[in-house]
């Protein structure tokens, strides 16, 4: 249900239950969950490129798995986020290694979210971004409460939420929920082409950076400048910054190795 493969330090992962629109199963989960744990302790892996097979991204949770005419007591979709999605979205998020999203279609529900919670999202102009959870009653989850209201502000993120109002690509660019919206053949070359590129970079310091700017969030000024220098005086001992400084100097291209 995931394809994945690690080519020059780049773990590209597809989701891949394609007449399903990539809908999240227990399996797909189980597999994504995985990769990512992969992701974190394999040195090998410098950056991780995600995104689906097919006509869509991803459609979120597969409602197909919990057919309320089907009887039985009433699921405890809190216990589905604990189990499934939280721990992949904390995955993403603690991941000192960027995460790239090329969204190649429709992304919904928690879909839509899972991508926003990447480091940098590519979508291809024909996707479309649809928080779908208030059509059928729900709230957005998968840290998409988190990331609208954060990125969007109060106005923009309620309104997506209560109306499930499809956002294009362009649009989601121009509000600054994803990086940029590229023409749909010329996704994946340009998303796999950045994680070529960043996997070849000084990943350490390439991670602490992620963490820093995701500390802002909850950081007043006074601590972020302190944690500014912790993070620099530990990218400042890596290997990495050593080899930059001196291919500056004698005016080359660094060769990073991720130490
Ligand atoms: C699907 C799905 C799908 C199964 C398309 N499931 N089959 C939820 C509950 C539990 C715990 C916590 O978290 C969550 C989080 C969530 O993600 S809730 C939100 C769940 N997702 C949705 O409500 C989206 C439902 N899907 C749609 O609204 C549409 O399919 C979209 C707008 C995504 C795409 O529309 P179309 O391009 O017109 O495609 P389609 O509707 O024809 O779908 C294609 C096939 O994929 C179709 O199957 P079929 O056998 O008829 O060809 C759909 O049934 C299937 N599919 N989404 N979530």
């Amino acid at each position: 249900t995931v394809l994945v493969t690690l080519a020059d330090g780049v773990l590209q992962l597809v989701l891949n239950r394609p007449d399903k629109l990539n809908s999240f199963n227990e399996e797909m989960h189980m597999a994504l969950r995985a990769a990512f744990e992969r992701a974190h302790s394999d040195n090998s892996v410098r950056t991780v490129l995600l995104t689906g097979a097919g006509r869509g991204f991803s459609a979120g949770q597969d409602l197909g798995d919990r057919d309320p005419r089907k009887g039985g007591p009433a699921p405890d979709l809190g216990h589905t986020l604990e189990t499934f999605y939280n721990p992949t979205l904390r995955l993403i998020r603690s991941l000192s290694k960027p995460v790239i999203c090329a969204v190649n279609g429709v992304a919904a529900g928690a879909g839509a979210n899972i991508a926003f919670a990447c480091d940098i999202v590519f979508a291809a102009r024909s996707a479309k971004f649809i928080q779908a959870f208030s059509k059928i009653g729900l709230v957005p989850d998968a840290g998409g409460s988190w990331h609208l209201a954060r990125i969007l502000g109060e106005p923009r993120a309620k309104a997506l939420a209560l109306t499930a109002e499809p956002l294009t690509a362009e649009q989601a660019a121009e509000w600054g929920l994803i990086w940029k919206a590229v023409d749909d053949e010329k996704l994946l070359e340009t998303a796999h082409a950045l994680a070529l590129s960043l996997a070849k970079g000084p990943t350490r310091g390439l991670g602490l950076t992620k963490q820093l700017i995701q500390a802002a969030a909850t950081n007043s000024l006074d601590q972020q400048l302190d944690l500014e220098r912790d993070y620099q005086r530990e990218a400042g001992r890596t290997k990495d910054y050593a080899e930059g400084v001196t291919a500056f100097l004698e005016k080359r291209p660094a060769n990073f190795r991720g130490e």
